[in-house]
């Protein structure tokens, strides 16, 4: 018995520095996300979008705390919506596919994942997303969701962030070809599994995301799949705002998504960072869609 899916949009910008993002979830929509769900034998709900804050009419600058996080209070209060909604939706036995927005709402979803079950976490992404605000370059939140989730640095104790049932040792990082340098130590030091392209052109995806999948479901509950579609090469993926060349190919990532559909550990899924701005006739909304429907169980035969 296949569980039912609940779309959720969350269509936020302000996590990064290219406006547009917030799009994506209309455009993933219209490339026909419910359609191709539904092909694939799930039943589809879609909750809408949740109410997101215009960044026009808020102040980047954070109000207090953790200065060097832009819109953090707008991440706050975007975040606690999403994790409540994600909650509910598992509590409903629903597969909840979260639809950004930037990375930043990554937040939310994992802490709404987490907080009755103990997860692990799979992020496809050129990025590795383990900056705080400390180490980032950018002050953009969609560069820190996995540090924050983790209470790493700056988030330590930051409650509404923190992802209550994920520890280090669940998160394996699939695809990362572009970090910062003192990211890149966070990463080293801490006891998440990180496997760059170098280790997909060595070993092959398959091979990279059964370990991906082994080191995320030892002795947890489900799985949260992220995927950034700046994890694929911006040849299949031009609608993005912070591409990085050599990327996962059409087939790879299909392939990498159709591992987590047949390994059977899917708790939540999202999907984020397409930018229909930078697109190219709605592709890359296409592409989200038809890696959605793999992740959940669509096969070609
Ligand atoms: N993403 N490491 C850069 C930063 O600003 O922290 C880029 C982050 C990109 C984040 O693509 O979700
Ligand atoms: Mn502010
Ligand atoms: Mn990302
Ligand atoms: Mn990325």
């Amino acid at each position: 018995m296949t569980r039912p899916a609940r779309i959720i949009g969350a269509p936020t910008d302000y996590g990064a520095n290219r406006r547009g993002v917030d799009m994506g979830p209309s455009a993933i929509r219209y490339a026909g996300l419910a359609k191709q769900l539904e092909s694939a034998g799930i039943t589809v709900e879609d909750a809408g979008d949740l109410p997101v804050p215009l960044a026009d009419e808020r102040d980047p600058e954070p109000a207090s705390g953790l200065a060097n996080a832009k819109f953090i209070e707008e991440v706050e209060e975007v975040s606690t919506r999403i994790a409540d909604e994600v909650a509910a939706t598992l509590a409903d036995d629903t597969t909840p596919v979260v639809l950004g927005g930037d990375h930043s709402i990554a937040i939310g979803s994992m802490a709404g994942s987490a907080r009755d079950a103990e997860i692990g976490v799979i992020w496809f992404d050129a990025h590795g997303d383990f900056n705080t605000p400390t180490t980032s370059p950018s002050g953009n939140v969609h560069g820190m969701p996995l540090a924050a989730a983790l209470g790493i640095g700056d988030f330590e104790g930051v409650g509404w962030a923190n992802a209550r049932g994920l520890k280090e040792e669940n998160v394996a990082l699939v695809g990362l070809r572009d970090l910062d340098a003192a990211e890149k130590e966070a990463i080293r030091t801490s006891d998440v599994t990180a496997f760059t392209m170098s280790d997909v052109d060595e070993r092959g995806m398959t091979e990279v995301v059964d370990d991906a999948l082994a080191v995320a479901s030892d002795g947890t509950d489900g799985v949260h799949v992220s995927l950034d579609l700046d994890w694929l090469d911006p040849k299949e993926a031009p609608g993005v705002g912070t591409p990085v060349r050599g990327g996962a190919s059409y087939r790879e990532a299909h392939s990498a998504l159709e591992q987590v559909a047949s390994a059977g550990v899917l708790r939540s899924l999202e999907v984020v960072e397409v930018n229909p701005i930078l697109d190219q006739h709605n592709e890359t909304a296409e592409l989200a869609t038809e890696l959605a429907a793999s992740a959940l169980g669509k096969r070609i035969l």
